[in-house]
């Protein structure tokens, strides 16, 4: 599955952003499979983190940077991360 249907398929209303509940219930899938657990605290720091222009909501574009942002936490750089490219 590829990041971008991953992402649609999480986004249940279809509007092209995740919604705190939306992002939660990701987070819950993901600490599921790797069997960790994450307080409400935690997720709303990840939330926020994400959420880079603080409209309250995680868009298409926030998501893959903070995916490839955490994923490669060597790399540090966003701009080396090679979205769409
Ligand atoms: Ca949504
Ligand atoms: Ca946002």
């Amino acid at each position: 599955m590829t990041l971008n249907s991953y992402f649609d398929s999480v986004d249940q209303d279809n509007d092209g952003a995740l919604d705190k509940a939306e992002f939660k219930e990701i987070v819950a899938i993901v600490c599921k499979e790797n069997g960790t657990t994450m307080s409400e605290g935690e997720m709303e720091g990840i939330f926020s983190l994400l959420d880079k222009d603080g409209d309250g909501k995680i868009s298409k574009l926030e998501f893959m940077q903070g995916f490839f942002a955490f994923n490669n936490p060597e790399t540090g750089n966003e701009d080396e991360l090679g979205f769409e490219r």
